[in-house]
Formats: C-alpha cells, sequence, structure tokens
C-alpha cells in the first residue's frame, strides 16, 4: 500500500528496524550517517537501497528539513557506493519513489541504486 509522503515519521517501518538491528539486511555500506543493502526483491542485476540514519519519510522531508552536512553526506554515499560497486562505467541508475503516484512503500526514504546490465528506458 503506497504512503502519504506527507505523514508523520512512524519508527516502527521496516527499514528503522533494520536501522535498530532488529531485523537482518544484506548490508553493502555504512558509516555514521548512511545505511545501505541489497534490495530483499530485487528489480536488476544489482539492485541497492541506500538510507539515511535519520528519520526521514521521504524525499521530501528529508531534503526539506535535514541539515546540509546530513544531505552531502547522504549524497556522496551513494556516489561512493555506485563508484565501489563498479557501476559507473556501465552505467546506473537512482530513484527516490516519493508518496502514492509514485508507489512509495516503505515510510523511511531509501534511494534504489539499479546496475549491474542493461536497464532499459524505465523501471517500475
Ligand atoms: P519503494 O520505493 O518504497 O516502492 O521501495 C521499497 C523497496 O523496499 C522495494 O524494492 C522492496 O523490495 C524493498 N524491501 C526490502 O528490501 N526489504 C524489505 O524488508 C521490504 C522491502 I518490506
Amino acid at each position: 500500500m503506497p504512503i502519504d509522503a506527507t505523514r508523520p515519521y512512524d519508527d516502527s517501518n521496516i527499514f528503522a528496524r533494520i536501522l535498530r538491528g532488529e531485523l537482518p539486511c544484506k548490508k553493502v555500506f555504512e558509516d555514521d550517517h548512511v545505511l545501505a543493502f541489497h534490495d530483499i526483491n530485487p528489480a536488476a542485476p544489482t539492485h541497492i537501497l541506500v538510507i539515511p540514519k535519520g528519520a526521514y519519510v521521504s524525499w521530501d522531508d528529508f531534503s526539506g528539513r535535514a541539515p546540509d552536512a546530513e544531505i552531502a553526506a547522504f549524497v556522496r554515499a551513494v556516489g561512493r557506493i555506485a563508484r565501489e560497486e563498479g557501476l559507473v562505467a556501465p552505467g546506473y541508475r537512482l530513484l527516490a519513489n516519493t508518496g502514492g503516484n509514485a508507489g512509495q512503500e516503505v515510510p523511511h526514504l531509501h534511494v534504489h541504486i539499479f546496475g549491474g546490465g542493461p536497464l532499459g528506458p524505465m523501471l517500475s
């Protein structure tokens, strides 16, 4: 069920539980601000989710409210992960579904990194 991106943050969401170590994930990268892990249902040969450790519902919430240092750390981490996964030369795609029309399911900001093979014109 897609979420309303304007709702308040609810720390019972699945990614908050992964961040607290209550649920496992296939970790790709972690630093003070960011956790990245393989998507449980990959839509591309490489499909990684990058999430901030701060409590943000969506890209809208994050871009409007997060301190500049957290935004910079997040953007740099997304780029670093793609680089370290060898995705830059062959090419990759970023996606941040935001709210109902985009089909955002998990109410904690996540950026999808897709790569590892030809992606076609669009991924749903
Ligand atoms: P969306 O942008 O909110 O639609 O994407 C949510 C993604 O989270 C989706 O690709 C799921 O496969 C993925 N996911 C996951 O990796 N682990 C989980 O426990 C759950 C969803 I629930």
